[in-house]
Formats: structure tokens, C-alpha cells, sequence
């Protein structure tokens, strides 16, 4: 087998946003697209000769070809051995369990995690480091930069490894070692949390229901919750992964996964409801009749996580994003602990974990995930809650409302503005920048401001500084609006307005979320002027 040294030229663009490179699977397929990234990914690391690589992606389409090429390619540069999911399958978080245990240099992960898939979808490849988590700025950038210069990348001459067949086989002088992408999971989860009393609680007749999205998921929900924590076959629904999602977005929440929510709110609803996204790093929470926000489910996780196994001796700290609700600081200045606020996107958690800072870590946008891994982790999230009903033997829906009582409520909700014109968007996030010095203390809709700003991080561990974070404007009585651009898009740009009130009394909790923020959401139009500069009087989604 012979090594080729092919010539290429640089692609435009190929700039990792919030989780890596995403794009048209149609742009994936250009000749020497997918070769120019891996090879800028393998050409920003050192040390890689007979490393280990951690390979798999969430099935959509693209997902087969691409593991093969990545194959050949990591065979041509050096590495020693490569770890991949059988069929090419691994979710996020079980890519970072598995980086984690064999020691690996480092992982890929072919997902454009919730877009859409299929031919005409998006496809995505992100690296995750060492630690098991999402590769810091600094190693992105130093990929951006050599995406702009790459001239040449180097390949095997290979027939194609058959990624069906569990085992060791041996590509040029690399081994390739196809896993069962669900065991190293399924060891860590029971490690974590009393599958003995989860197994209870579906014995005495807990019902749920899991919801795949015909993603990555499918396989770990029916082997843990079906196979081993006896749920009844069938509570795992839409579980067979598809490159094309089923023509759906595996997007875990109440518009793209309807059908669950819809159940949960009807009279027939089991006990519980979850989804997963398309590589299974984020959940949605539906109790009968209660959808539980991702921020308030982050708040309750943390508070009650002392009730399984692994936490029992309390938590070290939470770290939230920035746009995601103050909910978790609630809770995290009950249990006397810090909370950090992070920008947006998994790889600013790294650092606080590695370093011991925190124990539980999440984002508005369906993410948790605790020490365990370096992603957030979706089943996870489930069985987290799982453990706690189990342990409080309460429903969901008073967990929450006890939840509300004890720390108040943070009414929190996301419209998003998808596929707006990337210079109009641009210029209101710039405009609007450019006016917030001027709007402390002044006041808009009977609201007086306190903080305007242009959010900025500078991490506690490694003193690194992120800029340009998302704009916030924080009112005195508790209240915010955030603003900022998405950075997992794929087609023009995405306005991203993030809304939150907190709301003390009690006899006010039951109010519907968006009758809570409706003045909210004039004065996040007053402020950016929205509906002039996109032409859009309603948000494309409301979550
Ligand atoms: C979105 C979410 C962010 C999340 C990111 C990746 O990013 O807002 O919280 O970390 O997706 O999640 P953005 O830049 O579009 O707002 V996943 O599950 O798509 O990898
Ligand atoms: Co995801």
C-alpha cells in the first residue's frame, strides 16, 4: 500500500464555529474538501507518530465515506492506531468516554449535531482533544490558519476497512480497531449512577418515553434503558439512526420533537419524556404536562445531583454559558459553590473541569453534562433524572414546581431568526454594539438598565481572553436580553435573542413563558430594531 501526496489548493471558509466545521453535505462531497480540513486538523498537533485517534459521527449521510477517508488519511500521517464506532458510530459524548479511558491522542466527530442531514442536509467534523472534549480556540484557529495555506495532503492507497466487522484490522502499517460504540458508555453511566434503583422504579411501573430522532442515540437508549434498566421494549421510539434523520431535525425540543411533547402535554403521557439531538449530546425533558426549560433543567440537576452515586459528596461548582438562564446561580449560592459563565459552546467547560473547578456544567440549548466526560451528554442528563425520581419518588412536575418555590422562577426563552441576510444581521449586532456603552442607566419600557456589554471571558485556569461573546443588556429588577449570532449555521445567518425574568412569587410561576416575556420581547425589538433591519415580524423559532 502506497502513500500518495496529492497537491490541493486552500477552500474559503473552513473556519470552525461554535462546534466545528459545518456545512452542506453537498460542499463536504467537493473534491478534497474533507482531505484539505483533516489534514490542516493533523497538520496543528505534534506528536501524533504512533498516537491513537478516536474516529466516529452520528450516521448521517456522508458519515460512511468520510470515517473511511479520515481512516486512510490518519494511516498516512502516522498515527499508530485508530478507535472506531462499528458502522462509523459513536455519539459525542461516548467519543469523549472513549478518548478518555484508551488514553487517545485526541478524537474526530462527524456531526453537524441537530441541522438537518440527508443529501441536501449539513454534515460537520469537529476534533476533541485529550481530555476528551472539544479542541480549545487555540487549536481551531491554528486550523483555520492552516486551512488558508495547505498545499499538499497525504493518503493511503486502501481498500475500504470493513467498519461492521468488531476486532483489529490493519490499514498500511496503522491498526484499526472497530468497538462497540455503546460498551465504554454503558460502563462509565453505571458507574455513575444505582442502576438498581432506576431498575426499580421501571419495575414498579414507571412509564417514559425516548425519542431518538432516528440519531445516534437509538442503539445506547435501547441497550441501557431497555436492556439493562428493564424499561418496556418500545420506550425507545425512532431509535434506528438514518443518514437522513427521517427526514426530520434531530433537534430535541418542542417544535422539531412535536410528537413527544404533544404526548407529554395529552392525557395518555407516561412519566416522563426525553430526546436526544442528532449525536446525543443534548436532552429534552417533558414531565406530564410540564416541559422543563433546558436552563431550569440545569438548575435542578445541579441541586439534586447529590442523590446519585457519583455525586453524593456534593458538587464543586456549576458553570453555565453566558445566554443561559441565572437559574443554576440560584443554586449553586444555596449550595454555597461557585458558578462560572462561560461563552457559548462545550469547549470553555474544559478548562473548569480539568481543573477541578466544577462539577455540573450546561447551556440554554438543551445541553448538560457533568465531570464525567469533557461533552455534555444527553443520556446522561436522563438517567441523572431518572435517579433523582427515583430517589425523591415524586413526579417531574413537582420536582420542578419545589424547585420553582425553594429558588424562585427564571421565566427564559430563545427566538431565533434563522436564514437572515448575513449583512443585515451583522450590521444590527454591530449597531447595536456600538450603542450599549450609552444605554446603562437609561431606560427603556419602564425598565431601567444596569449592564450593557459586549460579553468577554478570560478563562480562570489558562488566562486565554474570548471577545465578542453576545451583547447583553441586563435591567435592574432581574431581567436580560442577550443578543448574538449563531456559530453552527450553515446557511446565511441566524439572530439568536435570548430572554429572561425572574419571578420571585410564587403564585406567579404558572404563568405561560411567553405571556411572562412578552414586554421583554417589545423592548429586545425597541433596542435592536429587529423587525426593520430583518424584515421579519415573527421569530423562526421559539424555544
Ligand atoms: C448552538 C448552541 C450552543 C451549542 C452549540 C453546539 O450554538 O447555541 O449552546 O453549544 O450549538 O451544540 P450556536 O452558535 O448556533 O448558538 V451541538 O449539540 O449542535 O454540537
Ligand atoms: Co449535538
Amino acid at each position: 500500500m502506497t502513500i500518495r501526496i496529492v497537491s490541493t489548493k486552500p477552500f474559503e471558509g473552513q473556519k470552525p464555529g461554535t462546534s466545528g466545521l459545518r456545512k452542506k453535505v453537498t460542499v463536504f462531497q467537493t473534491p478534497n474538501y474533507l482531505e484539505n480540513f483533516v489534514q490542516c486538523i493533523f497538520d496543528s498537533l505534534s506528536g501524533v507518530g504512533g498516537a491513537s485517534l478516536v474516529v466516529g459521527g452520528d450516521g448521517r449521510f456522508h458519515n460512511d465515506v468520510a470515517v473511511q477517508t479520515i481512516l486512510r488519511m490518519a494511516a498516512a500521517n502516522n498515527f499508530g492506531q485508530v478507535l472506531v464506532g462499528r458502522h462509523g458510530l459513536l455519539s459525542t459524548p461516548a467519543t469523549s468516554a472513549v478518548i478518555r479511558k484508551h488514553r487517545a491522542f485526541g478524537g474526530i466527530i462527524l456531526s453537524a449535531s441537530h441541522n438537518p442531514g440527508g443529501p441536501d442536509g449539513d454534515f460537520g467534523i469537529k476534533y476533541n482533544v485529550g481530555n476528551g472534549g472539544p479542541a480549545p480556540e487555540k487549536i481551531t484557529e491554528a486550523i483555520y490558519a492552516r486551512t488558508r495555506s495547505i498545499r499538499e495532503y497525504r493518503i493511503l492507497d486502501a481498500p475500504d476497512i470493513a467498519l461492521e466487522r468488531l476486532g483489529t484490522q490493519t490499514l498500511g502499517g496503522m491498526a484499526v480497531t472497530v468497538i462497540d460504540p455503546v460498551a465504554d458508555y454503558k460502563e462509565l453511566m453505571a458507574g455513575i449512577f444505582d442502576f438498581a434503583a432506576i431498575r426499580a422504579l421501571f419495575a414498579g411501573g414507571f412509564r417514559m418515553r425516548f425519542d431518538a430522532m432516528h440519531a445516534v442515540t437509538g442503539p445506547y437508549a435501547k441497550s441501557i434503558l431497555e436492556e439493562e434498566l428493564g424499561a418496556p421494549a418500545g420506550t425507545v421510539v425512532n431509535g434506528m439512526p438514518l443518514p437522513d434523520f427521517g427526514g426530520h431535525h434531530p433537534d430535541p425540543n418542542p417544535v422539531h420533537a412535536k410528537e413527544l411533547y404533544d404526548l407529554m402535554m395529552g392525557p395518555r403521557a407516561p412519566d416522563l419524556g426525553a430526546a436526544a439531538d442528532g449525536d446525543g449530546d443534548r436532552n429534552m425533558i417533558v414531565g406530564r404536562g410540564v416541559f422543563v426549560a433546558p436552563s431550569d433543567s440545569l438548575a435542578i440537576l445541579a441541586a439534586n445531583a447529590h442523590l446519585a452515586p457519583a455525586y453524593r459528596a456534593g458538587i464543586k461548582g456549576i458553570a453555565r454559558s453566558m445566554p443561559t438562564s441565572r437559574a443554576a446561580d440560584r443554586v449553586a449560592e444555596g449550595l454555597g459553590v461557585p458558578c462560572f459563565e462561560t461563552p457559548t459552546g462545550w469547549k470553555f467547560f474544559g478548562n473548569l473541569l480539568d481543573a477541578g473547578k466544577v462539577t455540573i456544567c450546561g447551556e440554554e440549548s438543551a445541553g448538560t453534562g457533568s465531570d464525567h466526560v469533557r461533552e455534555k451528554d444527553g443520556i446522561w442528563a436522563v438517567l441523572l433524572w431518572l435517579s433523582i425520581v427515583a430517589a425523591r419518588r415524586q413526579p417531574v412536575t413537582q420536582i420542578v414546581h419545589e424547585h420553582w418555590r425553594t429558588y424562585g422562577r427564571n421565566f427564559y426563552s430563545r427566538h431565533d431568526y434563522e436564514e437572515l441576510n448575513a449583512d443585515a444581521a451583522g450590521a444590527l449586532m454591530a449597531d447595536l454594539g456600538s450603542r450599549l456603552p450609552n444605554l446603562v442607566g437609561t431606560t427603556i419600557g419602564g425598565r431601567r438598565i444596569a449592564v450593557a456589554d459586549d460579553f468577554a471571558y478570560r478563562d480562570p485556569t489558562d488566562g486565554s481572553l474570548s471577545r465578542n461573546q453576545g451583547l447583553r443588556v441586563i435591567f435592574d429588577e432581574d431581567s436580560r436580553i442577550v443578543f448574538r449570532l449563531s456559530g453552527t449555521g450553515t446557511a446565511g445567518a441566524t439572530l439568536r435573542v435570548y430572554l429572561e425574568r425572574f419571578e420571585p412569587d410564587p403564585t406567579r410561576h404558572r404563568v405561560d413563558t411567553q405571556a411572562a416575556l412578552a414586554d421583554l420581547v417589545r423592548i429586545a425589538d425597541e433596542l435592536a430594531q429587529i423587525r426593520r433591519r430583518t424584515g421579519r415580524d415573527v421569530p423562526s423559532v421559539v424555544t
